[in-house]
């Protein structure tokens, strides 16, 4: 090879991994634009996590059968899904790496427990982070300018739902149980405070963890208090079997739980033993959100049930990627501030953000299972 032929080679090599630095050029020129996307693939919560991860991807093969162009390039959208376990220290290697790799952006993580520690990595890294799904209030709480949520957060959850028991299910003792995590605690702490205020005396504060299956100590210790409801905040791995338990025991007390676990999951886990069950979920109904009767038809086809989230990850994408157009350009530091303004109709509601990047105007619906389906009681707070 000449001098000047292999100077040109180094050059060309050279251009080319310059370019490189967040996005990539495909085969065919197109610009590469990854979308990183994080959440429990394995584990007890694996159901979700790949109900979360097909929402993710349902949105990307949407948006790449758009022919979207930024700064004059075609764009292909690429999922880069990693596993979490639904584990902090995981979440925070995970987010190290979609760092390092230079994800345009992140959808996730799906719990709060990692979404909180992976935060200050994006902000560092200057990654904007939309999470569907995590619902501690203090993921957006801590300053950083790359946290958005699209989904309400417990704050309003717990506080709604603790009024809601009291002042239309007449509930006037509740057994609260948490499953130790950073959604958990949060969000039983925040019912429990709104439960009181309302007039509700707390028989009984249990604690379990989220890989656990066994709840009889727990269940009998309530048993002998013989609370009006139990009130359960944590994920419908435990939930559901706990259901199963309580009514093996011979438990009459009526059970709630948050929207960790208003799944599918949750219904076959706790099969007929879950009817009268009632759970909370933010967000409308599926049938009254705007966009939502095609999206679950949609998703149905591709993927069969819903669990919970996944809806809102489409939106999370289509947020994101709508900041982008806007910016045209999807470098993180162009089209954030697009982001911060998002004015948007989504699957499931208009999306616009506050000042800490939590969704404004969020509400909440109680639901309860009949005859094995999750039936819309009433929606609560916000304008709706
Ligand atoms: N929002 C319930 C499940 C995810 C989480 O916040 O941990």
């Amino acid at each position: 090879m000449s001098w000047m032929l292999r100077s040109l080679c180094l050059t060309t090599v050279s251009l080319a991994l310059l370019s490189c630095g967040r996005s990539e050029s495909g085969a065919s020129g197109e610009l590469v634009v990854k979308i990183g996307a994080s959440a429990p693939l394995t584990g007890p919560q694996a159901n979700l996590g790949k109900d979360n991860e097909n929402g993710t991807r349902m949105a990307i093969d949407d948006l790449n059968g758009q022919n979207i162009t930024l700064g004059g390039r075609k764009v292909r959208f690429e999922l880069v899904s990693e596993d979490d376990a639904a584990d902090p220290k995981t979440g925070t290697i995970v987010a190290q790496k979609f760092a390092d790799q230079k994800v345009n952006g992140v959808i996730g993580h799906l719990n709060s427990g990692t979404s909180i520690p992976a935060s200050r990595i994006y902000s560092e890294a200057g990654i904007p982070q939309i999470s569907p799904s995590a619902t501690n209030p203090k993921y957006t709480h801590q300053g950083f300018k790359t946290a958005f949520r699209v989904m309400t957060n417990d704050s309003v959850q717990g506080s709604e739902v603790g009024r809601f028991v009291a002042q239309k299910l007449g509930v006037r003792s509740v057994a609260v149980i948490d499953d130790a995590t950073q959604y958990g605690q949060g969000l039983a702490s925040q019912f429990e405070d709104a439960a009181k205020a309302a007039g509700v005396t707390i028989a009984t504060h249990e604690h379990t963890d989220d890989k656990a299956t066994d709840f009889q100590a727990i269940l009998t210790n309530i048993k002998a208090r013989n609370p009006d409801l139990i009130y359960y905040a944590g994920m419908s791995a435990q939930g559901g079997p706990m259901m199963k338990q309580l009514k093996a025991l011979g438990i009459a007390s009526r059970f709630m739980t948050g929207d960790g676990g208003c799944s599918t999951e949750f219904l076959h886990l706790s099969g007929a033993e879950g009817e009268g069950a009632y759970c909370s979920l933010p967000g409308l109904p599926l049938g009254k959100m705007p966009k939502g009767a095609d999206f679950k038809t949609r998703f149905n086809a591709k993927y069969g049930d819903i669990q919970s989230y996944s809806p809102y990850c489409y939106d999370a994408v289509m947020v994101m990627v709508e900041a982008m157009r806007k910016a045209d350009s999807a470098d993180p530091a162009k089209y954030l501030p697009f982001l911060a303004k998002t004015d948007y109709e989504g699957v499931t509601s208009h999306i616009a953000f506050d000042a800490n990047g939590d969704i404004q105007g969020g509400v909440i619906t109680v639901y309860q299972d009949q005859g094995g389906k999750w039936v819309p009681q009433e929606t609560l707070g916000g304008s709706h």
